[in-house]
Protein backbone atom coordinates (compact mmCIF):
# COMPACT_ATOMS: atom_id res chain seq x y z
CA UNK A 1 0.00 0.00 0.00
CA UNK A 2 3.19 2.34 -0.12
CA UNK A 3 1.73 3.83 -3.24
CA UNK A 4 -0.98 5.95 -0.89
CA UNK A 5 1.05 7.05 1.61
CA UNK A 6 2.14 10.67 0.94
CA UNK A 7 5.84 11.34 -0.38
CA UNK A 8 8.50 10.54 2.68
CA UNK A 9 6.20 8.84 4.61
CA UNK A 10 7.10 5.14 5.58
CA UNK A 11 4.68 2.15 5.39
CA UNK A 12 3.93 1.17 9.37
CA UNK A 13 6.72 -1.52 10.28
CA UNK A 14 5.79 -5.06 10.15
CA UNK A 15 7.39 -7.80 10.54
CA UNK A 16 11.15 -8.47 12.19
CA UNK A 17 11.31 -4.68 12.55
CA UNK A 18 8.42 -4.39 14.31
CA UNK A 19 9.19 -7.72 16.67
CA UNK A 20 12.81 -5.27 17.07
CA UNK A 21 10.94 -2.29 18.18
CA UNK A 22 8.73 -3.87 21.05
CA UNK A 23 11.40 -5.82 22.03
CA UNK A 24 13.53 -2.75 22.75
CA UNK A 25 11.40 -0.12 24.17
CA UNK A 26 11.38 -1.73 27.68
CA UNK A 27 15.33 -0.53 27.40
CA UNK A 28 14.12 2.68 26.14
CA UNK A 29 15.12 2.69 23.18
CA UNK A 30 13.83 3.96 19.55
CA UNK A 31 14.73 3.33 15.60
CA UNK A 32 16.03 7.10 14.25
CA UNK A 33 15.27 5.36 10.92
CA UNK A 34 11.09 5.84 11.74
CA UNK A 35 11.05 9.68 12.54
CA UNK A 36 14.82 10.78 10.53
CA UNK A 37 12.39 12.78 8.20
CA UNK A 38 10.63 14.78 10.39
CA UNK A 39 13.19 15.07 13.34
CA UNK A 40 15.54 16.90 10.32
CA UNK A 41 12.84 18.78 7.70
CA UNK A 42 14.39 19.96 4.61
CA UNK A 43 12.87 23.31 5.56
CA UNK A 44 11.02 24.14 8.53
CA UNK A 45 7.98 22.41 9.59
CA UNK A 46 6.03 23.62 12.32
CA UNK A 47 2.26 23.57 14.01
CA UNK A 48 2.28 27.08 14.74
CA UNK A 49 -0.11 28.67 12.34
CA UNK A 50 -1.12 32.07 11.07
CA UNK A 51 -3.85 34.01 12.96
CA UNK A 52 -5.10 37.21 14.03
CA UNK A 53 -7.00 38.54 16.83
CA UNK A 54 -9.56 41.57 16.49
CA UNK A 55 -8.97 43.75 19.54
CA UNK A 56 -12.78 44.64 18.66
CA UNK A 57 -13.71 41.03 19.18
CA UNK A 58 -11.65 40.32 22.13
CA UNK A 59 -11.42 43.18 23.82
CA UNK A 60 -15.08 42.74 25.82
CA UNK A 61 -13.19 39.61 27.61
CA UNK A 62 -10.59 41.43 28.63
CA UNK A 63 -12.54 43.67 30.41
CA UNK A 64 -14.77 40.61 31.52
CA UNK A 65 -11.73 39.16 33.11
CA UNK A 66 -11.59 42.38 35.03
CA UNK A 67 -15.31 41.69 36.73
CA UNK A 68 -14.12 37.92 37.96
CA UNK A 69 -10.68 38.48 39.52
CA UNK A 70 -8.70 40.88 40.99
CA UNK A 71 -4.91 41.97 39.57
CA UNK A 72 -3.76 41.36 43.05
CA UNK A 73 -5.62 37.75 43.41
CA UNK A 74 -4.47 36.92 39.82
CA UNK A 75 -1.12 38.14 40.49
CA UNK A 76 -0.74 38.80 36.48
CA UNK A 77 -4.54 39.23 34.94
CA UNK A 78 -3.50 38.26 31.37
CA UNK A 79 -5.57 36.65 28.32
CA UNK A 80 -3.31 34.24 26.71
CA UNK A 81 -2.94 34.71 23.21
CA UNK A 82 -2.83 30.75 22.03
CA UNK A 83 -1.81 30.21 18.09
CA UNK A 84 -4.47 28.03 17.24
CA UNK A 85 -2.34 25.19 16.34
CA UNK A 86 -0.77 25.36 19.73
CA UNK A 87 -3.92 25.47 21.48
CA UNK A 88 -2.69 24.10 25.75
CA UNK A 89 0.25 25.23 25.57
CA UNK A 90 0.03 28.93 26.24
CA UNK A 91 2.38 29.59 23.27
CA UNK A 92 2.21 31.99 20.52
CA UNK A 93 4.98 31.02 18.66
CA UNK A 94 7.07 27.25 19.57
CA UNK A 95 9.26 29.82 21.65
CA UNK A 96 7.05 32.55 22.59
CA UNK A 97 4.31 33.89 24.87
CA UNK A 98 1.73 36.18 23.92
CA UNK A 99 -1.10 37.89 26.44
CA UNK A 100 -2.90 40.80 26.82
CA UNK A 101 -2.84 41.91 30.38
CA UNK A 102 -5.17 44.68 32.54
CA UNK A 103 -4.93 46.58 35.49
CA UNK A 104 -7.59 48.66 36.64
CA UNK A 105 -7.45 51.85 38.10
CA UNK A 106 -6.51 51.33 41.84
CA UNK A 107 -4.72 48.07 41.33
CA UNK A 108 -1.52 46.85 41.81
CA UNK A 109 -0.08 43.62 40.61
CA UNK A 110 2.34 42.55 42.84
CA UNK A 111 6.14 42.50 43.06
CA UNK A 112 8.07 39.03 42.05
CA UNK A 113 10.88 38.24 39.58
CA UNK A 114 11.70 34.99 37.21
CA UNK A 115 14.63 34.69 34.96
CA UNK A 116 12.15 34.28 31.85
CA UNK A 117 12.45 38.23 30.04
CA UNK A 118 9.44 40.32 29.51
CA UNK A 119 8.51 42.91 27.29
CA UNK A 120 5.27 44.79 27.43
CA UNK A 121 3.93 47.06 24.91
CA UNK A 122 0.97 49.48 25.85
CA UNK A 123 -1.86 49.25 23.36
CA UNK A 124 -4.81 50.88 25.65
CA UNK A 125 -5.31 53.57 28.18
CA UNK A 126 -2.69 55.87 30.45
CA UNK A 127 -1.59 56.28 33.55
CA UNK A 128 -0.23 52.66 35.11
CA UNK A 129 3.27 52.40 36.00
CA UNK A 130 6.10 49.17 35.86
CA UNK A 131 8.31 49.29 38.31
CA UNK A 132 11.99 47.55 37.26
CA UNK A 133 14.34 46.57 39.90
CA UNK A 134 13.43 50.47 42.07
CA UNK A 135 12.11 53.04 39.22
CA UNK A 136 9.10 52.83 38.10
CA UNK A 137 7.78 54.07 34.39
CA UNK A 138 4.51 55.41 33.10
CA UNK A 139 2.95 53.73 30.13
CA UNK A 140 1.60 55.63 27.35
CA UNK A 141 0.23 53.22 24.40
CA UNK A 142 2.94 52.14 21.82
CA UNK A 143 5.56 52.50 24.80
CA UNK A 144 8.22 49.44 24.22
CA UNK A 145 8.56 48.30 27.86
CA UNK A 146 11.57 45.83 29.38
CA UNK A 147 11.28 43.22 32.33
CA UNK A 148 14.91 42.27 32.05
CA UNK A 149 15.84 38.52 33.56
CA UNK A 150 15.82 38.23 37.50
CA UNK A 151 14.73 41.85 38.24
CA UNK A 152 12.12 43.02 40.81
CA UNK A 153 8.78 43.79 39.00
CA UNK A 154 5.52 44.93 39.64
CA UNK A 155 2.67 47.13 38.48
CA UNK A 156 0.07 49.39 39.39
CA UNK A 157 -2.47 51.69 38.13
CA UNK A 158 -2.64 55.13 40.33
CA UNK A 159 -5.02 56.55 37.23
CA UNK A 160 -8.39 56.89 35.95
CA UNK A 161 -8.63 54.12 33.22
CA UNK A 162 -8.28 50.39 32.19
CA UNK A 163 -4.96 49.70 30.97
CA UNK A 164 -3.84 47.09 28.38
CA UNK A 165 -0.69 45.96 27.37
CA UNK A 166 0.71 42.97 25.46
CA UNK A 167 2.95 40.50 27.43
CA UNK A 168 5.70 39.08 25.43
CA UNK A 169 7.66 36.55 27.06
CA UNK A 170 10.63 34.17 26.18
CA UNK A 171 8.97 31.62 28.32
CA UNK A 172 9.34 28.44 26.07
CA UNK A 173 13.09 29.02 25.00
CA UNK A 174 13.70 29.25 29.21
CA UNK A 175 11.24 25.87 29.52
CA UNK A 176 13.10 24.17 26.35
CA UNK A 177 16.52 24.87 28.45
CA UNK A 178 14.69 23.90 31.79
CA UNK A 179 16.24 27.14 33.39
CA UNK A 180 13.71 28.79 34.90
CA UNK A 181 13.16 30.23 38.87
CA UNK A 182 10.89 32.57 40.11
CA UNK A 183 10.98 34.50 43.43
CA UNK A 184 7.72 36.53 44.95
CA UNK A 185 9.09 40.21 46.79
CA UNK A 186 8.21 40.16 50.25
CA UNK A 187 6.01 42.87 50.11
CA UNK A 188 3.43 43.65 47.42
CA UNK A 189 5.32 46.94 45.88
CA UNK A 190 8.53 46.97 45.29
CA UNK A 191 9.84 50.24 47.38
CA UNK A 192 11.16 53.19 44.57
CA UNK A 193 14.62 54.06 44.88
CA UNK A 194 15.16 55.99 41.99
CA UNK A 195 13.88 58.80 40.12
CA UNK A 196 11.18 57.80 37.22
CA UNK A 197 13.26 58.37 33.91
CA UNK A 198 17.00 57.91 35.98
CA UNK A 199 17.68 54.92 33.35
CA UNK A 200 16.32 57.00 30.12
CA UNK A 201 18.97 60.00 30.87
CA UNK A 202 22.05 57.54 31.98
CA UNK A 203 21.72 55.66 29.17
CA UNK A 204 18.90 57.09 26.28
CA UNK A 205 20.66 60.10 25.86
CA UNK A 206 23.59 58.77 23.36
CA UNK A 207 26.08 59.11 26.48
CA UNK A 208 26.90 56.21 29.27
CA UNK A 209 28.43 57.38 32.78
CA UNK A 210 31.98 56.68 33.37
CA UNK A 211 31.26 53.15 34.60
CA UNK A 212 31.57 50.66 35.51
CA UNK A 213 29.00 49.80 33.70
CA UNK A 214 26.06 47.33 34.10
CA UNK A 215 26.71 43.41 32.94
CA UNK A 216 23.56 42.26 32.09
CA UNK A 217 22.97 41.01 28.37
CA UNK A 218 19.50 42.81 28.44
CA UNK A 219 19.08 46.54 27.65
CA UNK A 220 19.09 49.31 30.81
CA UNK A 221 16.97 51.57 29.33
CA UNK A 222 13.61 49.78 29.77
CA UNK A 223 10.99 52.65 28.17
CA UNK A 224 10.99 53.27 24.88
CA UNK A 225 8.39 55.91 24.42
CA UNK A 226 6.30 55.75 21.60
CA UNK A 227 6.63 59.63 21.17
CA UNK A 228 10.42 58.97 19.95
CA UNK A 229 10.07 55.83 18.00
CA UNK A 230 7.24 57.77 15.98
CA UNK A 231 9.30 60.82 15.77
CA UNK A 232 11.99 58.52 14.65
CA UNK A 233 9.66 56.66 11.81
CA UNK A 234 8.21 60.38 10.54
CA UNK A 235 11.71 61.57 9.98
CA UNK A 236 13.12 58.90 8.14
CA UNK A 237 9.78 58.59 6.08
CA UNK A 238 10.81 62.11 4.66
CA UNK A 239 14.17 61.38 4.58
CA UNK A 240 14.30 58.89 1.93
CA UNK A 241 12.31 55.78 0.40
CA UNK A 242 10.98 52.83 2.28
CA UNK A 243 12.28 49.40 2.11
CA UNK A 244 10.38 47.35 -0.10
CA UNK A 245 9.78 44.51 2.02
CA UNK A 246 9.21 46.18 5.47
CA UNK A 247 8.82 49.81 4.76
CA UNK A 248 10.77 52.51 7.49
CA UNK A 249 11.40 49.37 9.78
CA UNK A 250 13.58 49.56 13.19
CA UNK A 251 15.37 47.51 15.41
CA UNK A 252 15.50 48.49 19.43
CA UNK A 253 18.65 48.31 20.81
CA UNK A 254 20.77 47.92 23.49
CA UNK A 255 22.83 51.06 23.60
CA UNK A 256 25.29 49.66 25.61
CA UNK A 257 26.44 46.73 23.37
CA UNK A 258 24.43 47.54 20.22
CA UNK A 259 23.04 44.06 19.96
CA UNK A 260 19.26 44.01 20.20
CA UNK A 261 17.42 45.51 23.12
CA UNK A 262 16.68 41.91 24.64
CA UNK A 263 19.20 38.48 24.25
CA UNK A 264 16.64 36.02 23.56
CA UNK A 265 13.61 38.79 22.27
CA UNK A 266 14.11 40.95 19.10
CA UNK A 267 11.77 44.26 18.77
CA UNK A 268 10.45 46.15 16.04
CA UNK A 269 8.79 49.14 15.08
CA UNK A 270 8.15 50.01 11.35
CA UNK A 271 6.09 52.64 9.29
CA UNK A 272 4.36 51.68 6.29
CA UNK A 273 3.33 54.52 3.89
CA UNK A 274 -0.43 55.05 2.84
CA UNK A 275 -1.35 52.68 -0.46
CA UNK A 276 1.93 50.90 0.39
CA UNK A 277 2.42 47.22 -1.12
CA UNK A 278 4.95 45.24 0.19
CA UNK A 279 7.36 42.31 -1.75
CA UNK A 280 6.97 38.77 -0.33
CA UNK A 281 9.67 38.58 2.59
CA UNK A 282 10.05 35.47 4.84
CA UNK A 283 12.36 34.42 7.86
CA UNK A 284 12.68 31.91 10.37
CA UNK A 285 12.01 33.72 13.57
CA UNK A 286 8.17 33.29 14.09
CA UNK A 287 6.86 37.19 14.80
CA UNK A 288 4.38 38.47 16.60
CA UNK A 289 2.90 41.78 15.24
CA UNK A 290 1.03 44.73 17.56
CA UNK A 291 -0.83 47.32 15.08
CA UNK A 292 -0.57 51.21 16.52
CA UNK A 293 -1.74 52.59 13.68
CA UNK A 294 -3.48 52.36 10.82
CA UNK A 295 -5.56 49.58 8.90
CA UNK A 296 -4.32 47.47 6.02
CA UNK A 297 -3.94 43.99 4.94
CA UNK A 298 -1.58 41.19 5.49
CA UNK A 299 -1.26 37.71 3.29
CA UNK A 300 0.65 35.29 5.50
CA UNK A 301 1.62 32.04 3.47
CA UNK A 302 -1.31 32.71 1.69
CA UNK A 303 -4.02 33.06 3.93
CA UNK A 304 -5.57 37.21 4.01
CA UNK A 305 -6.11 39.02 7.20
CA UNK A 306 -7.50 42.82 7.68
CA UNK A 307 -5.93 44.39 10.19
CA UNK A 308 -6.74 47.87 12.43
CA UNK A 309 -5.47 49.58 15.49
CA UNK A 310 -4.26 47.08 18.75
CA UNK A 311 -4.86 43.89 16.71
CA UNK A 312 -2.40 41.31 16.81
CA UNK A 313 -0.90 38.72 14.66
CA UNK A 314 1.45 35.96 14.56
CA UNK A 315 3.32 34.94 11.05
CA UNK A 316 5.00 31.40 11.89
CA UNK A 317 8.41 30.31 10.87
CA UNK A 318 9.62 30.66 7.15
CA UNK A 319 5.71 31.55 5.94
CA UNK A 320 5.86 34.61 3.81
CA UNK A 321 5.10 37.76 4.99
CA UNK A 322 3.60 40.55 2.23
CA UNK A 323 1.80 44.15 4.06
CA UNK A 324 -0.27 46.58 2.31
CA UNK A 325 -1.41 49.02 3.80
CA UNK A 326 -5.18 51.54 3.35
CA UNK A 327 -3.28 54.32 5.60
CA UNK A 328 -0.04 55.22 7.05
CA UNK A 329 0.20 52.50 9.35
CA UNK A 330 2.63 51.82 12.40
CA UNK A 331 2.94 47.95 13.34
CA UNK A 332 5.29 46.77 16.68
CA UNK A 333 7.12 43.22 16.25
CA UNK A 334 8.57 41.14 18.42
CA UNK A 335 10.12 37.85 17.89
CA UNK A 336 13.19 35.16 19.22
CA UNK A 337 15.35 36.58 16.31
CA UNK A 338 19.02 37.25 18.86
CA UNK A 339 18.77 33.81 20.07
CA UNK A 340 18.38 32.66 16.71
CA UNK A 341 21.04 35.11 15.71
CA UNK A 342 23.66 33.77 18.78
CA UNK A 343 22.87 30.28 17.62
CA UNK A 344 23.76 30.87 14.17
CA UNK A 345 20.53 30.17 12.70
CA UNK A 346 18.40 32.70 11.63
CA UNK A 347 17.80 32.93 7.76
CA UNK A 348 15.75 35.23 5.85
CA UNK A 349 14.96 35.47 2.09
CA UNK A 350 13.18 38.59 -0.36
CA UNK A 351 10.55 37.55 -2.70
C1 LIG B 1 4.57 37.81 34.13
O1 LIG B 1 5.38 37.82 35.20
C2 LIG B 1 3.98 38.98 33.67
O2 LIG B 1 5.18 40.37 35.18
C3 LIG B 1 3.16 38.96 32.57
O3 LIG B 1 3.51 41.22 34.13
C4 LIG B 1 2.90 37.78 31.90
C5 LIG B 1 3.20 35.40 31.69
C6 LIG B 1 3.76 34.24 32.10
C7 LIG B 1 4.59 34.21 33.21
C8 LIG B 1 4.89 35.38 33.89
C9 LIG B 1 4.25 40.28 34.38
C10 LIG B 1 3.46 36.59 32.34
C11 LIG B 1 4.32 36.59 33.45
Amino acid sequence: MASVLRPGARPAPDGARADLYRRMAPDNLAPLWEVLHSLVPPQPETPCVPALWKYRDIRPFIMASGEVITAKEAIRRVLILENPGLRGQSAITRSMFCGLQLILPGEIAPSHRHTQSALRFIVEGSGAYTAVDGERTTMHPGDFIITPPWTWHDHGNPGNEPVVWMDGLDIHIVRMFDAGFMETFPEEVQPVTRNEGDSSVRYGNNMVPMGPLPASKTSPIFNYPYTRSRETLETLSRNGDPDACHGWKMQFINPLSGALAMPTIGSFIQLLPKGFKSGAYRSTDATVYSIVEGTGKVKIGGQDFAFEPRDTFVVPSWRSVSLESDTECVLFSYSDRPAQLALGLWREMRA
